[in-house]
C-alpha cells in the first residue's frame, strides 16, 4: 500500500513524504522538497558583504547560523585576524539562537506527538494560562469545528501519554517554553541588534558594542533560559523517553553522522572548538574534508554539466527532469549518506573524548536509560542530544561573557580583495552547515550553501542509497498504515526545515 503522508505540518516548510506499507512494516520512503527558490542564483554578482545579510534570509529560523557560516567563509577568504570580542560576540548571538531552537524543537513542534492535548478539557486548576487554553479549547468546539484545530493538528491515531495530570503538566511546560523562547531571542537582539536576521554579525566580528549593561541583560536572560532546560526541558525528555521506551530502537538513520563542531575557543576560527567536529563512518571518526562532499542530482530537480563538488557545481533548475522527485539535492561524503544534526554532534564529540560535559551528561542519561550510545541515532536519541547540545551550550554562553572585554575591539580591519574563495561551517541547531563563497571581480561568482535539512532530508543519490531520513524511515513498523504515528515521530525527530533544505 502507498501512502502520501504529506503535507508533513509541526515542521518549516513544504515537505512531503510517501511510503510504502507491507504487512505494516514501511518497506519504502521518498522525502520530498516541493519547493524552489534560488539563493545560490541571485548570489552571483552580489556584493559579497552582502552575503551574511542576504543568506539569513533562507530562514527565519536559523537566521544566525548562516550569517555565522557566511562570515567564517568569508574571514577564510579575507584572511581576517578576528579579535577576541568578534569571536565571542559571534557565539553569544548564535547560542542564544540555538537555545530558542531546541525549545521550539521539543515543546512546539514534537511534543505532541506524545502529549495528548485533549486532555484539557479535563483541567479543573486555577493556572490563567492553562484556563486560557482550555477556554480556548472550549470555544472551537462550541463553533463546531473538529478538534484539535491548528497548532495542534496534526494528531494522528495512536499511543499517547494516558495521564491526565501528566499531559497537563506537559501543555503547561508547552506554554512556558514559548515565553523563555523569547528570552532567548530578547538576549540574542542585545548583541545582535534584532530577532530574527541580525544586521550585526559581520565577517570578522560583531557591530555591537559589550557594554556592561548589555552583558548583565544577556547573563539573566540566559540564565533564566539555563534554569528552564534544567529544570524542566530536561526533566521532559526524560519523562517522554520513560514513557516511551522503544523509541530508543526505532528511526535509526543507516549510514553516518557528520558534524562540523560548535563555536571557535580562539581567534582562529579552523582550531579547538567548544564541540569537536568530525566524521563518524564504519565506527572511527575520521578529520572532515570538504572536498569529500559532493551533492548528487539523479533524483533532484536540477541539471548540471559538471561534477557536483561544493566549489564548482553550475546547477539549473529541472522541474519535469524523469525520475527527481525532489527540489532537495542529496549531498553525500566520499559517496556515503550521513546523517547530521544533534546526534551526530553529539556522537561524534563523545566518541573523541573532546568535552568533559558531553561525556558526562551522555554517560548519565545512557545509564539512566539503560542504553548504549550508538542508541542516541534514535528517535528519542535525537531529542535528548539536543537537551544535551542545549545544556552545554548553555554554560558556555555564561561563561564567555566572561572573556568580554568592554573596552576591546569587536571588529576585524576589513577590505574585500578582487578574487578569493573561502570556506565556513559551523553547526546549526538542525546540523552541519557549510558556506563557499568565490569571488572574482569583488563580486560573488559563486555562492554555495550545503545545509543541514539537505543532507538528513536527502532523495536517493546517484547510486540510489536513501537519504538519512529515508533509511530512518524504511524498516519502521506502524500500527495504523493509513496515518503512521511512527513515521510521524521519526520526522519530527530530525526538525526538518524544507527553507533551508531547498534554499
Ligand atoms: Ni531553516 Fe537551518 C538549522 C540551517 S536547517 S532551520 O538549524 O542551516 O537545514
Amino acid at each position: 500500500m502507498k501512502v502520501d503522508l504529506g503535507p508533513i505540518t509541526r515542521i518549516e516548510g513544504h515537505l512531503n513524504v510517501h511510503t510504502t506499507v507491507e504487512n505494516n512494516v514501511i518497506t519504502d520512503a521518498q522525502c520530498m522538497g516541493e519547493m524552489f527558490r534560488g539563493f545560490e542564483v541571485f548570489l552571483q554578482g552580489r556584493d559579497p558583504l552582502d552575503a551574511q545579510q542576504i543568506t539569513q534570509r533562507i530562514c527565519g529560523v536559523c537566521p544566525y547560523a548562516h550569517a555565522i557560516a557566511s562570515s567564517y567563509a568569508q574571514e577564510n577568504a579575507y584572511q581576517l585576524k578576528v579579535p577576541s570580542n568578534g569571536r565571542i560576540l559571534h557565539n553569544l548571538i548564535q547560542g542564544a539562537n540555538h537555545l530558542y531552537d531546541y525549545l521550539l524543537q521539543f515543546y512546539q513542534l514534537s511534543a505532541l506527538d506524545f502529549v495528548d492535548v485533549t486532555a484539557i478539557l479535563k483541567y479543573k486548576g486555577k493556572d490563567a494560562d492553562l484556563l486560557h487554553l482550555k477556554g480556548w479549547v472550549q470555544a472551537e468546539l462550541a463553533s463546531g469545528k473538529p478538534f484539535p484545530a491548528a497548532p495542534f493538528l496534526p494528531r494522528l491515531s495512536g499511543n499517547y501519554i494516558n495521564d491526565t495530570d501528566l499531559n497537563i503538566g506537559a501543555l503547561k511546560h508547552y506554554i512556558e517554553a514559548m515565553h523563555i523562547q523569547q528570552k532567548a531571542n530578547r538576549a540574542a537582539a542585545i548583541f545582535g541588534g534584532k530577532f530574527p536576521h541580525t544586521t550585526a554579525i559581520f565577517p570578522g566580528g560583531a557591530t555591537q558594542t559589550p557594554s556592561i549593561d548589555k552583558i548583565s541583560n544577556y547573563v539573566a536572560l540566559i540564565t533564566e533560559v539555563r534554569n528552564f532546560i534544567h529544570n524542566t526541558y530536561i526533566p521532559d525528555i526524560v519523562a517522554v523517553a520513560g514513557g516511551f521506551p522503544n523509541y530508543w530502537n526505532i528511526g535509526a538513520s543507516k549510514g553516518g553522522f557528520l558534524s562540523y563542531g560548535l563555536m571557535p575557543l580562539t581567534s582562529d576560527r579552523n582550531s579547538k572548538r567548544l564541540m569537536a567536529p568530525g566524521v563518524l563512518l564504519d565506527g572511527t571518526v575520521q578529520k572532515v574534508d570538504f572536498e569529500r562532499i559532493t551533492q548528487d542530482i539523479n533524483h533532484s530537480k536540477y541539471s548540471s554539466p559538471t561534477a557536483l563538488k561544493v566549489r564548482d557545481a553550475v546547477l539549473t533548475p529541472a522541474p519535469h527532469k524523469k525520475d527527481a522527485y525532489s527540489w532537495i539535492k542529496a549531498p553525500r561524503y566520499n559517496g556515503r549518506m550521513v546523517e547530521v544534526g544533534p546526534s551526530a554532534r553529539i556522537m561524534v564529540d563523545y566518541l573523541q573524548g573532546h568535552n568533559p560535559t558531553v561525556k558526562k551528561l551522555v554517560e548519565t542519561f545512557a545509564k539512566m536509560a539503560k542504553i548504549q550510545a550508538s542508541q542516541l541515532n534514535s528517535v528519542l536519541g535525537r531529542h535528548l542530544c539536543r537537551a544535551i547540545s542545549a545544556a552545554v551550550i548553555a554554560d558556555f554562553l555564561l561563561a564567555e561573557t566572561e572573556r568580554l572585554d568592554p573596552k576591546g575591539p569587536t571588529m576585524a580591519d576589513l577590505s574585500v580583495p578582487a578574487s578569493a574563495e573561502g570556506f565556513g561551517a559551523t553547526e546549526a541547531s538542525r546540523g552541519g552547515l557549510l558556506h563557499y563563497i568565490r569571488i572574482e571581480k569583488h563580486k560573488i561568482a559563486r555562492y554555495e550553501c550545503v545545509v543541514p535539512t539537505t543532507w538528513n532530508a536527502s532523495p536517493r543519490d546517484d547510486q540510489g542509497n536513501p537519504g538519512a531520513m529515508e533509511s530512518a524511515l524504511i524498516g519502521t513498523k506502524v500500527t495504523n498504515p493509513e496515518e503512521q504515528l511512527e513515521a510521524l515521530r521519526i520526522v519530527h525527530s530530525f526538525d526538518p526545515c524544507i527553507a533551508c533544505a531547498v534554499h
